[in-house]
């Protein structure tokens, strides 16, 4: 038994369950899709873990109708999904590939004729190759491609999708796609991460004001990583290493939507973004969003580190804490952390006017890879069930105390590609046989559908 019921959460919570275009679509060959970054860091030997790509994946391209049904069959209402930019403009700007128009065009039919609600992000990472080598994040003509971009979707979309993400995780992509070179397109460096950073937050800024002059009604949000995080040690240094830390991992692309420029006080080395702004950049930097994205999985704790310059931080290995429970990813079970998170990004001061800053919070992605066994034609994930339910209670005890919390969307649907660790973390409601392509709904999708299921 837990120890709520779906009522608890009000009538109008959302739920349901994320993905993004690259972890599972594949045919990344077929009908006129151009080459993303991620093909190409996959293909470059070394990068990825597992030596796996993003090729076939969970071949949702040709199985969507059959992978979305199963968000209604958990009695869920809303399917989280990300367009490839490749798939739409093959060389990232200039000519639109109408097969891959089409594709998403059938996958929000499949979505409303099943009664869900289609809620789109723009961009989860899979920039096109094209635009990487002028460049990609690091040149600020980005910020008119990805416009271009959004200019295309939202006008061949926003008649039937009315809830859009701009960005995923920004502070991840640039971080480990362009700082510490584990993600593509692999650059390190502050040279590459700063000038990407600040064009992200351009181009998320400029994706919120398209959207709300192209399509009618829209809901429009992005979403953030987040990991709240906490001082190792009770000394001064360890203290300001912890808020430097944070500064990056929780506020580097919030503020500057909310209004509040980037949070350099925080963190002195964001001065250096200096360089890369122009006249009129930080009010452009604002954008006045309906929802926040919240996507969180586990805290940080942090300590003084002299050899990391910046931040001056290091988090602590999640195995050095002595936490009970580690998931497959080696991160730390923690489900206070989402409670404090709610809370952290719930108190920002309101406008001048007297309106909040954050309007509405959902849990755009919280969930756990945990080693899967299929007995008998069944996953029965005890272990991720219990941290969903875990985490669940949480955002709860957060919406009683008055955080404007709205929705909780399950990272994720499927088991799929996840990155450079290629296909062995699994953190879907649904197992996926890979070699045979057979789906299985795990326990913990059967506890949603029973859930979900309640008054
Ligand atoms: O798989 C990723 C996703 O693409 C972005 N957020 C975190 C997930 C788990 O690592």
């Amino acid at each position: 038994m837990t120890p709520f019921h779906k009522r608890d959460f009000g009538p109008h919570f959302l739920w349901g369950t994320a993905t993004a275009a690259y972890q599972i679509e594949g045919a990344v060959r077929e009908d006129g899709r151009g080459v993303s970054i991620w093909d190409t860091f996959t293909h470059t030997p070394g990068k990825i873990k597992t030596a796996e790509n993003g090729d076939v994946a969970c071949d949702f391209y040709h199985r969507y109708p059959e992978d979305i049904a199963y968000i209604r069959q958990m009695n869920m209402r809303v399917h989280r999904f990300s367009l490839a930019w490749p798939r739409i403009l093959p060389e990232g700007r200039g000519r639109v590939n109408p097969k891959g128009l089409d594709f998403y065009h059938r996958v929000i039919d499949r979505t409303l004729e099943l009664g869900l609600e289609p809620w789109v992000t723009l961009y989860h990472w899979d920039l096109p190759q094209a635009l990487e080598d002028k460049g990609g994040w690091t040149n600020r003509e980005i910020v008119a491609w990805f416009g271009e971009y959004v200019e295309v979707c939202s006008r061949a979309f926003g008649d039937r999708v009315k809830h859009w993400m701009v960005l995923n995780e920004p502070t991840v992509f640039t971080v480990l796609g362009y700082l510490q070179g584990r993600h593509a397109p692999g650059r390190r460096g502050l040279a590459h991460f700063l000038p990407a950073v600040h064009h992200a937050a351009l181009a998320q800024a400029e994706g919120g004001r398209i959207l709300r002059a192209n399509v009618a009604g829209a809901q429009i949000g992005t979403t953030f990583s987040a990991s709240y995080v906490e001082s190792a040690g009770p000394t001064w240094l360890s203290r300001m290493a912890a808020m430097a830390y944070d500064a990056v991992a929780n506020r580097l692309f919030l503020e500057p939507a909310l209004g509040l420029g980037y949070p350099w006080r925080r963190a002195p080395f964001l001065h250096l973004l200096r360089r890369y702004l122009r006249p009129g950049d930080l009010e452009r930097l604002a954008f006045d969003f309906d929802f926040v994205g919240l996507q969180t999985y586990f805290r940080s704790l942090v300590r003084f580190d002299p050899f990391t310059l910046g931040t001056w931080a290091q988090e602590i290995p999640h195995a050095e804490r002595g936490s009970q429970e580690l998931t497959e990813m080696g991160w730390e079970v923690w489900p206070e952390n989402i409670y404090l998170l709610l809370k952290q990004f719930a108190a920002y001061p309101p406008y001048p006017d007297g309106t909040p800053r954050v309007r509405r919070i959902i849990i755009t992605e919280n969930g756990a890879a945990f080693p899967d066994v299929v007995e008998d034609g069944q996953v029965h994930d005890a272990k991720r069930l219990k941290y969903i339910q875990d985490h669940l209670a949480q955002v709860l005890r957060a919406q009683r105390e008055g955080v404007p919390v709205e929705g909780y969307l399950v990272w994720s649907l499927l088991d799929n590609f996840e990155w450079a660790e290629g296909y062995r973390p699994r953190f879907g409601l649904v197992y996926v046989d890979y070699p045979s392509q057979r789906r299985i709904l795990k326990d913990s999708g059967r506890w949603f559908q029973e859930f979900l299921a309640e008054d």
